[in-house]
């Protein structure tokens, strides 16, 4: 495959000035015919150069130039390019190709959905060459008209962007004709049809200069009682954007369409968004707190690219996190707005830690913005959208809040209509805020997590205090050496009794403040504190105030001091987890070392104290009771020994358990009554109240009372929601109760047939079980009648589940699970490549485990190898072996 580099970067020769498609859906082929207006590109040069428009999987049937049918030897075609020769400046090309939506299972281009049932289309980001031949690139933005036609009995609905101009009955009788025109100017990979028979939730947005937007919800008539939540966010989202931003909508009319078949969670084609039912469909009984959030938050995220994606669009495919990274940073203040802030900031540093954090330590490591790549669908990455997002979020607290707005103000006004690079945006932000950015753009061209190395200095005598920083980054593919970064600190200092310190920095004429943002800059830099009358505590990196690895040799005693003092609530329960880490790490080695297993009671203690605290609120507690993930725990790791790993933690949740158990029993009483007796709602009160209760019960699940298992079964049984039902499924799953487990698997399985979602659930709940889920299990499962590999979220579920959740089933000695997802990699490639790709991506990750392990994780990529792949698995394949 050809390595495409952003240093090749050229303009267009030519631009579409207006795009005409008319669309003949029929059932065995589509046909797609395209005007294209067409000019050359003043930016462009001299002479009228080839026109190469992309075109893959046409069938081409006719091409016309200004009106005139072209004879097959005035123009070249082959299985990329439509290339002609044009004679003017200006000219109109018309092509006729026919395509085949129903063979189409990579879900890319046109398809058909749900079994036929539907058409839809996923054009980002190089997907529209799989529907006419174009000039598919973000800088060629064009004006869209678009006609469709298809069975009025079968596809009732016909849906583009922008505004319906006409519809009535086609040549054809039993066959009816839509016509949209989208008024604002947009990159092909924007462009979305739905032709459908489904069910439509309706409302309105009354815009902040008092135009009325017409909002419709679309899904499946079986689905669309659930839809209410995505319409409640939207309109959330909407307010918000004015609000926050400035930004209004700017058509009559929003759409979203929830599809059963979708490689990504939603897209954000102007006007007509289309969604994954996985991020749009929430119902108390049907969706848990977690799929509350995520569709409040993809709704969201959707939503605001229409200006941060759409208004101002990316110049191209380098530049991905120029939308995704600012789109990311935007819903994410959305939520925390919406939600507890600080539960907000944990979930999302837990991802980055875990997941981005891997990513830039493997051999896919990138920067935020690449500067090469085979296949683009690959950069749709956590480095790209959640490091992205990180950036942003720094020079959020560089420039303070109020400044970062008016730069994101400049940007929008400066580059409206326009398709623009990460350089246009942090210049905009330079030029609000007078700071010159220059060495903070590090952060979009250097790849791999800085490390950040701190140790504390007081000086009795001068009343002073220091803290030295010492940041390096390892060497990552692109760049060996890698100059500082600039890295926002926002830290605290605190005295005996916890409160915070004035800050008077030397060389400052007074304190400024007790909670500051300290860029460092340098790869070697000491900041000092005058006036500190005690050696204090620092509180460092609040909020994650930077994505890297801080390293503060903290005692045990510190982190159990600033888990009760600490006013930053993420640092709160940082210092639990960096205490829980220290004490799971004492434990994976003493089984390393077949040494007698010791968990330092200070723990127990400082959890014992968290329990009992009353003021602390329920999100709280859930947070800091919950040990580090494996996966996490893995990350920490210089060489992971799964085994280690999951025993050791499985053995700090039993013994934890036995010693909390009076306060455990007693809290999970008190919530799950409180459950009991209050209608389900989707609020942050609610999903602390869940979270905790359900922590509750997985510790309790761990010791041997019958009463616990009754509860559980009770809890199961009795919930009126699906997060609790499910919390208490994962219980039963993994425990040793095995009669109760497969009856309540049984009773959920016959609830929830008819809710693919829920059987989701119900499939990774069995997958990730390192009791239950074997790979017998799992093999089993992918025979059950609620999987189907065609499905992205039933793979996901199952295989992902396994491969990511259950360390060690995947991990066997034996190479099995990496036999077993290379396997299914290679059958799922044939299929859809884009998803297989995602799928392979814990084998790529061979760096972390020991020889033995690396050799059989290598073996089966260069399994892979030998096959023949598509360009999206060739990649991670080829790279991760170097
Ligand atoms: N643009 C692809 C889906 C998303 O990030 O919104
Ligand atoms: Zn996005």
């Amino acid at each position: 495959p050809i390595i495409v580099r952003l240093e090749d970067y050229r303009v267009a020769d030519y631009l579409i000035d207006k795009t005409d498609l008319s669309f003949y859906l029929r059932e065995q082929e589509t046909w797609v015919q395209a005007k294209l207006h067409i000019r050359r590109n003043p930016e462009a040069g001299e002479g009228l150069p080839e026109l190469a428009l992309n075109g893959e999987q046409l069938d081409l049937l006719e091409v016309k130039l200004n009106g005139q049918l072209l004879p097959p030897a005035h123009y070249q075609v082959d299985e990329q390019f439509l290339r002609v020769q044009p004679q003017q400046e200006g000219f109109v090309l018309e092509t006729k190709v026919r395509i085949y939506p129903h063979k189409n299972t990579a879900l890319e281009g046109l398809y058909q959905s749900a079994a036929g049932s539907m058409y839809c289309t996923q054009c980002e980001a190089e997907g529209f060459r799989k529907i006419t031949y174009y000039l598919d690139r973000p800088d060629v933005m064009s004006r869209f008209s678009v006609r469709i036609t298809a069975d009025k009995a079968r596809y009732p609905l016909l849906l583009s962007n922008g505004n319906l101009i006409e519809s009535g009955n086609g040549e054809n009788n039993s066959e009816h004709f839509a016509l949209w025109h989208d008024p604002f100017p947009k990159p092909c990979y924007l462009f979305a049809l739905v032709a459908a028979n489904l069910s439509c939730a309706e409302d309105q947005f009354i815009t902040q200069s008092g135009r009325k937007v017409t909002l419709r919800i679309y899904a499946e008539p079986s689905y669309i009682e659930q839809v209410g939540h995505a319409m409640t966010s939207l309109k959330k989202a909407m307010r918000w954007d004015e609000e926050v931003y400035g930004r209004e909508y700017d058509l009559d009319l929003f759409m979203i369409v929830a599809v059963d078949d979708f490689n990504m969670g939603a897209m954000e084609n102007k006007g007509l968004n289309i969604f994954n039912t996985s991020c749009l469909l929430a119902h108390p009984q049907t969706a848990t707190d977690a799929a509350f959030q995520r569709v409040e938050a993809v709704v969201a995220h959707e939503y605001f690219h229409n200006w941060s994606g759409n208004r101002v669009t990316c110049r191209d495919w380098f530049q991905l996190s120029l939308k995704e990274g600012f789109t990311v940073f935007r819903d994410a203040a959305f939520s925390a707005d919406m939600n507890s802030p600080t539960v907000k900031r944990i979930d999302d540093v837990r991802l980055l830690r875990t997941q981005q954090f891997a990513e830039d330590a493997g051999p896919l490591a990138h920067p935020v913005r690449p500067s090469s790549y085979m296949e683009i669908s690959n950069f749709y990455t956590l480095t790209v959208y959640e490091k992205g997002a990180e950036v942003v979020r720094m020079l959020h607290s560089l420039l303070g809040a109020e400044t970062f707005r008016q730069g994101s103000d400049l940007y929008f006004a400066r580059h409206d209509g326009q398709a623009v690079t990460c350089d246009d945006f942090v210049q905009a932000m330079q030029d609000a805020s007078g700071q010159d950015l220059t060495q903070f753009k590090r952060w979009y061209s250097q790849a791999g997590t800085p490390q950040l190395a701190v140790r504390g200095e007081y000086l009795a005598e001068e009343k002073r205090y220091l803290l030295h920083f010492t940041q390096s980054c390892p060497p990552t593919a692109e760049l060996a050496d890698k100059q500082p970064f600039v890295i926002p600190v926002k830290l605290a200092l605190l005295e005996q009794q916890g409160d915070e310190l004035p800050l008077h920095l030397t060389g400052e004429r007074e304190a400024q403040g007790t909670c500051r943002v300290i860029p460092i800059t340098k790869a070697v830099q000491s900041v000092c504190f005058e006036n500190i009358s005690s050696e204090p505590v620092p509180s460092l990196l609040r909020g994650f105030s930077a994505p890297v690895k801080l390293d503060f040799a903290y005692s045990r005693e510190q982190l159990c001091f600033l888990m009760q003092h600490d006013a930053d609530g993420f640092n709160r329960v940082e210092a639990a987890q960096q205490l829980s880490l220290q004490v799971l790490q004492d434990l994976i080695t003493q089984r390393q070392n077949g040494s007698p297993w010791q968990l330092d009671p200070l723990l127990i203690k400082a959890l014992q104290r968290v329990l009992t605290d009353n003021r602390l609120e329920a999100a709280m507690v859930a947070e800091m009771l919950s040990l580090p993930s494996e996966a996490w725990l893995v990350e920490r790791a210089e060489i992971a020994n799964i085994e280690a790993i999951h025993h050791a933690r499985e053995y700090a949740r039993r013994h934890l358990a036995d010693a909390l158990h009076p306060l455990l029993r007693a809290r999970y009483q008190q919530l799950r009554e409180t459950s009991r007796n209050t209608p389900f709602a989707a609020s942050a009160e609610h999903f602390a109240r869940r979270a905790l209760q359900n922590t509750a019960l997985g510790y309790l699940m761990q010791t041997d009372d019958d009463q616990v298992l009754a509860a559980c079964l009770e809890q199961f049984a009795q919930s009126d929601n699906l997060t609790e039902r499910l919390a208490a499924l994962v219980a039963l799953v993994n425990s040793t109760h095995i009669q109760e487990r497969e009856q309540a698997l049984a009773s959920f399985a016959t609830q929830y047939q008819a809710y693919p979602l829920v059987m989701d659930g119900w499939l990774a709940v069995q997958a990730s079980s390192p009791l239950y889920g074997t790979l017998e299990k799992v093999r089993e499962l992918m025979r059950h009648a609620a999987f189907n590999l065609n499905n992205p979220n039933r793979a996901r579920a199952l295989i992902g589940s396994f491969c990511n959740q259950n360390l060690l089933q995947f991990h066997q000695a034996d190479g099995s699970g990496y036999r077993f997802l290379a396997d299914c990699v290679l059958q799922l490639d044939r299929l859809n490549p884009q998803t297989a790709a995602r799928l392979l991506t814990p084998l790529t990750r061979f760096r972390k485990y020991d020889e033995k392990h690396q050799a059989l994780m290598q073996s089966e990529l260069a399994r892979l190898q030998q096959a023949h792949l598509s360009k999206d698995v060739f990649e991670l394949v080829s790279k991760s072996l170097g």
